[in-house]
């Protein structure tokens, strides 16, 4: 028995909502900036062998599991293999950890958007964004000192995210998914080709493309490019498996992961041109390189953005369209993310959504207001995100895929289960990609970026603060996820599995 399984209406609905999942911040607020620290131009190799060899790979790979086994993360590894609950679990703890900090993101591009029409940051965006806006302490610790607007903005994303998801599958993630994704590609289109129009446009996309190709050599440089794939496309940490298990028994599985695929690479790319575009803007404007005004990471979104705003004709405009598409992308990424517990925590407990709905999403927007819209809040926003997605979704994924070729013969099978139902067939280059090479490179870069951080701290952070919050919690989640694949399942879950 058990409560009857929510479903897509269709493949479409999948597909928005699969491309929903994938662009997201990782493509707007995070591609421009990783791509540009780590080689430029350059960065393009790595990036597309990631795609290639492990993103689309593995994409098929959670489809599959989830597709064939119809359930949650925990669940559908449970049915594969009961010893593989725990892997479940550990990608399920992953998404607990990016929604604490993705949520404010959304927040600050709510704010932003309403920022661009008075353009509040006045004419030193970096200080307003570090004093003013996010009043960031000058020590790394843990504060309670609470921002109220970034408080509300962030609340809010957390008050909608409850109400789409306890409208289902299909009334609220399904169709939510089909009416802002169309909206957003229109938003990002026009504010990008308003940036190509801007004077010093071209002087961006050379510091972007320019390769600088020592940083090949450089294994930092590959943990990037596959971190950046795997957040990127949403791969490996539960996503893909739980929304494949809302999708009709007859649904062409690989077809669907090539088109998610390239559709995220390309709105990555394109986010690229766009935001260096409006940077060579920027620099010309004031007389300086395009390094100069590239170069603050995380706040590049929201430091050098409204530089630009400021100064660009047409500024509001370009304004309300980059902080409205980054809201939106990331929101409908979020929506996956939760999603992804939601569903974990009803199938184990047996629960209805409403309820399975607020036992996971008050907790959550509490942790996440505590610890995040506070004085203190961005620099732990720099080691979590670091930390999960170096190591947590790259160790993840390499057991995962360990795991499935070693022992439990679960390739074999998910590549029959995808070619019984799609129109594009796997054959052996899959199951050496998926397989093979993946955990290969997986394995080497992961150990290669340990020893290092071991070695050297992360970014001149304390070390406490670094273990705690770094190691101390891509640690913790595994033993969590040990933990809850030790509690009983409900009895009306039923989560025997024949076929
Ligand atoms: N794929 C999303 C993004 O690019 C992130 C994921 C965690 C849902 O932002």
């Amino acid at each position: 028995g058990g409560a009857a399984k929510e479903a897509f209406s269709g493949r479409t609905m999948f597909i928005f909502a699969a491309i929903g999942s994938a662009v997201g911040l990782g493509n707007i607020w995070r591609f421009p900036y990783v791509a540009f620290d780590n080689g430029g131009g350059a960065f393009i190799i790595p990036y597309l062998v990631a795609l290639l060899t492990a993103g689309i790979p593995l994409l098929m790979l959670d489809y599959a599991i989830g597709h064939r086994y119809r359930g949650s993360a925990p669940l559908s590894f449970r049915r594969l293999h009961p010893k593989l609950e725990t892997i479940g679990w550990w990608q399920l703890m992953i998404c607990v950890v990016i929604a604490i900090y993705y949520a404010l993101i959304i927040g600050w591009a709510m704010q932003y958007t309403v920022f661009s029409f008075s353009k509040a940051w006045g004419s030193d965006p970096a200080a307003f964004f570090m004093n003013d806006y996010m009043k960031v302490s000058d020590q790394v610790t843990i504060g309670f000192d609470f921002i109220w607007p970034v408080f509300i903005a962030t609340a809010i994303a957390w008050l909608v995210l409850l109400v789409v998801l306890m409208l289902g599958v299909q009334n609220g993630i399904g169709k939510l998914n089909v009416v802002l994704i169309p909206l957003l590609v229109v938003m990002f289109l026009i504010m990008v080709g308003m940036a190509l129009t801007l004077p010093g446009a071209a002087a961006g996309l050379d510091a972007l493309f320019t390769p600088s190709w020592s940083a090949l050599g450089d294994s930092s440089v590959w943990v990037a490019a596959y971190g950046q794939i795997f957040f990127s496309l949403s791969v490996g940490f539960g996503i893909m498996v739980t929304y494949a298990s809302y999708l009709k028994p007859r649904s062409d599985l690989s077809g669907s992961a090539l088109v998610v695929g390239f559709a995220n690479s390309s709105f990555e790319i394109l986010a690229g041109i766009g935001v260096f575009a409006a940077l060579g803007f920027m620099a010309t404007a004031s007389g300086t390189q395009v390094s100069e005004v590239a170069t603050s990471g995380i706040g590049l979104a929201f430091i050098a953005f409204p530089a630009i705003i400021s100064q660009a004709p047409f500024g509001t405009l370009i304004g309300v369209l980059f902080f409205g598409a980054l809201a939106f992308a990331g929101f409908t990424s979020l929506i996956s993310i939760v999603e992804v517990i939601v569903a974990g925590v009803r199938d184990k407990l047996g629960l209805s959504r409403p309820a399975a709905v607020s036992l996971v999403v008050l907790p959550l927007a509490v942790i996440s207001l505590l610890f995040f819209p506070t004085t203190t809040g961005l620099n732990l926003l720099d080691v979590v995100d670091a930390f999960v997605n170096n190591f947590g979704i790259a160790a993840a994924a390499l057991i995962s895929v360990l795991l499935l070729t070693s022992g439990f013969t679960a390739l074999p099978t998910l590549r029959d289960h995808i070619n019984s139902v799609s129109s594009f067939k796997l054959g052996r280059t899959w199951m050496i990609m998926a397989g093979g090479v993946t955990p290969v490179i997986l394995g080497y870069i992961l150990i290669d970026q340990l020893t290092k951080t071991v070695a050297e701290g992360y970014n001149d952070m304390p070390q406490w603060f670094v273990n705690t919050f770094g190691w101390g919690m891509a640690v913790g989640i595994v033993v969590i996820a040990y933990l809850l694949s030790r509690l009983p399942w409900s009895r009306r879950t039923g989560d025997g599995f024949t076929s």
